[in-house]
């Protein structure tokens, strides 16, 4: 028989969205050009050419979408802050028509009685930044820091819960070292820099967030993929272990140990003059939670011919994948989630992103039927509970995403929305995730 599993009283649920995959007006009212905004213009970056131009035109339809929220039942939304909308040139004046946006955003989801979670980086860095070089100048993390006392100046009466940066990991190694992700650079000496700058970002940006509201909840979102050897094989299990730190705790253990993992060796490198006296200390702020983002698992084996870390990806045949070729894995939140409670003892951790893209199509009747995002969404439901129910404290779940939107390089191909959008039009139909969503969150309970 399914039996109900309760979940805490007061748990969050949300979803959550970002600026430039989602609010369109790319150059409208003042806004300042992105990183984003050049790299999708470059030949072949983006699957057929898309944008992110008119993305959802959330920016014009937030007060619709808000609505879509509040009919699901959502307590919480989590939404990033398009930096260059608010300081067209990075730094400098801001432009007061980009803050009125966000302060009716949140005036509309606190009238709807959804609490704003509020991300101040998600990947749009002003392109007049990129000119001097972006997150590889040290600079780049004293402006953040202006931009974030910005925000904070304009919406800490009514924000309480404040995101710093979403995955640094992807910024720094997609956009700096592999040049998959704006800016496109290639250069692993940069992208080592660049994860150095975010990280001492963050760290002025919580002191900037403390001290404009003592009761700000302030945070970081990291993107988890927990590694696990192909075999027991010691060889195997130290390749995890190097995956691991590489992937996982590159970012984690400066904010939340002060220092980088020490077993990271070649990675160490390039921090050689980029580190300052004092930078760790700074970086090393308390943190009232921690945002975690999962999706997927890595299976790694012992490669000699793989550099610089000797780690070779497994593909784990027969299991089953979302749209992006990610293997589905629900116990690895839970195996996640267990291990950051028990190796880092953080006060607060809320999954601030999971989710899944399916081939989802319109019905005859106008309906979208996505039992996969359902089955999807709820194995890892299941997963966080049993994780409660081990003694970690996880106070918040949220969907990736609200909406299908524009998922980076693969366009507006993937779909990962609670509602559907079609794009010839901009109607949104939720799908039946979506429905089913509302129902887990009105019940406070997903069934076994
Ligand atoms: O769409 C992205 C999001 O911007 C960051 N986390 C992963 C999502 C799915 O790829």
């Amino acid at each position: 028989m399914n039996q109900d599993l309760t979940f805490p009283e007061g748990f969050v649920w949300g979803t959550a969205t970002s600026a430039y995959q989602i609010e369109g007006a790319w150059d409208k009212d003042g806004k300042g050009l992105s990183i984003w905004d050049q790299f999708v213009r470059l030949p072949g970056r983006i699957a057929h050419g898309h944008t992110g131009d008119a993305a959802c035109d959330h920016y014009h339809r937030y007060r619709e979408d808000v609505a879509l929220m509040k009919a699901l039942g959502l307590k919480a939304y989590r939404f990033s802050v398009s930096w260059p909308r608010v300081l067209p040139n990075g730094r400098g004046p801001a432009n007061p028509l980009g803050l009125d946006f966000y302060d009716r955003l949140v005036d509309e989801l606190l009238h709807a009685g959804i609490e704003p979670f509020l991300t101040l980086y998600h990947w749009d860095l002003p392109l007049a930044l990129q000119e001097r070089e972006g997150w590889a100048n040290r600079d780049t993390a004293y402006f953040f820091a202006d931009y974030a006392a910005v925000v904070a100046g304009r919406l800490a009466d009514r924000v309480t819960f404040w995101i710093t940066h979403n995955e640094p990991w992807v910024m720094s190694w997609l956009g700096y070292g592999w040049g998959e992700h704006a800016p496109g650079l290639r250069d692993m000496r940069l992208a080592v820099t660049a994860s150095h700058h975010l990280l001492l970002s963050h760290g002025l940006a919580v002191q900037v967030l403390r001290d404009r509201n003592r009761d700000a909840q302030v945070g970081i979102t990291l993107d988890f993929n927990p590694v696990y050897p192909q075999t027991p094989s010691p060889e195997d299990q130290a390749a995890a272990q190097r995956a691991d730190g590489f992937r996982n705790r590159w970012f984690l253990e400066p904010v939340v140990v002060g220092s980088y993992p020490p077993d990271m060796g070649a990675l160490h490198a390039p921090l050689d003059g980029v580190v300052r006296p004092g930078d760790m200390a700074l970086i090393f702020q308390k943190l009232d939670f921690l945002g975690v983002n999962y999706y997927t698992r890595s299976v790694v084996r012992h490669d000699p011919t793989e550099n610089p870390l000797q780690v070779g990806h497994v593909r784990v045949e027969g299991s089953e994948r979302t749209a992006m070729d990610w293997e589905i894995f629900p116990q690895g939140l839970y195996d996640l989630l267990v291990r950051l409670h028990r190796d880092y003892r953080i006060p607060a951790l809320y999954v601030t992103e999971n989710g899944a893209a399916f081939p989802d199509s319109l019905g005859s009747g106008g309906t979208i039927n996505d039992p996969q995002r359902i089955a999807y969404l709820k194995a890892h439901l299941l997963q966080s509970h049993r994780a409660l129910q081990a003694g970690v404290p996880l106070r918040g779940y949220f969907v990736w995403t609200l909406l299908d939107n524009f998922e980076w390089t693969h366009g507006y191909t993937k779909r990962f929305g609670l509602v559907y959008v079609d794009f010839t039009n901009q109607r949104r139909i939720p799908k039946a995730s979506a429905h089913w969503y509302a129902k887990v969150i009105a019940a406070n309970a997903v069934s076994e």
